[in-house]
């Protein structure tokens, strides 16, 4: 199977992408649905950045927000136009549309995403918050990407000093309306702190190649989605290697 990048740029940034009324119609939609469904604080702790957000899950956007789902599919044609027709909405549908919802305060780690390409579209202006992209930074082992070898690979590109000599950053503040498209699984990104005082809302859009899966689904679900579980003792991006197997 071909890479969706061939030919493709890591990172497209698309400004005002939607409209203001429909950010806020969004908005609406969002505010309706926790007004019934209060969302846990999801915090695991973590350094130089830890995880702490609130989230709806794609499973809670099929059942209530299909406006959102819409969307989804709006997204996938442009997804398209910049990656390649291939790529598809992932099937794993709890990681395929996610709001994100993250507090004063809150931020989210360093990561690569499981899938191949990733679309965040900002609902609204926060100060802080920016996210934080080096777009196709990684030194990707390919259908090896949840091996322990990957996470020691990506540990060294993740420090400080080497990401700031190999790599360039760019920091996209959230705007209104503001769509980014990225090689998820192959830009190292995080979410620098929201400062102000007002929640910054965006929608996260998951899209793959046909027929991708995704080993470290088991544990990383519930460490992205289930306030209640405890935070493992391993990085759940990456499968842990069982002890007898020989492989991870
Ligand atoms: O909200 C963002 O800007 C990034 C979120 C993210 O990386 C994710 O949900 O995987
Ligand atoms: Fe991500």
């Amino acid at each position: 199977m071909p890479s969706p990048t061939a030919n493709a740029r890591d990172l497209v940034v698309l400004d005002g992408y939607l409209s203001a009324a429909r950010c806020d119609a969004l908005l609406d939609a969002v505010a309706a649905y926790r007004a019934e469904h209060p969302l846990p604080l999801i915090e695991r702790p973590g350094t130089p950045r830890a995880l702490r957000y609130r989230v709806i899950d794609g499973e809670q956007v099929h059942a209530h927000l299909p406006a959102l789902e819409d969307l989804y599919r709006e997204v996938l044609a442009i997804v398209r136009e910049h990656f390649g027709a291939a790529v598809v909405p992932l099937r794993h549908r709890v990681a395929g549309v996610n709001v994100n919802l993250v507090p004063p305060g809150g931020e989210y780690r360093w990561h690569y995403d499981r899938n191949a390409v990733t679309a965040l579209l900002y609902l609204n202006r926060v100060d802080g918050g920016e996210t934080e992209i080096y777009p196709g930074y990684r030194v990707s082992l390919g259908r090896w990407q949840a091996s322990p070898l990957q996470q020691r690979l990506d540990g060294v590109l993740q420090w400080g000093p080497v990401r700031r000599v190999f790599g360039r950053m760019r920091s996209i503040a959230p705007a209104v309306g503001r769509l980014v498209l990225m090689r998820g699984d192959r830009s190292l990104h995080a979410v620098r702190a929201v400062t102000g005082s007002d929640e910054r809302i965006n929608l996260v859009m998951t899209f793959d190649v046909p027929g991708a899966r995704h080993l470290q689904e088991r544990a990383l679900d519930p460490y992205l989605y289930a306030a209640s579980t405890d935070t493992p003792d391993f990085d759940p991006n990456y499968t842990p290697k069982v002890p007898g197997t020989g492989g991870g």
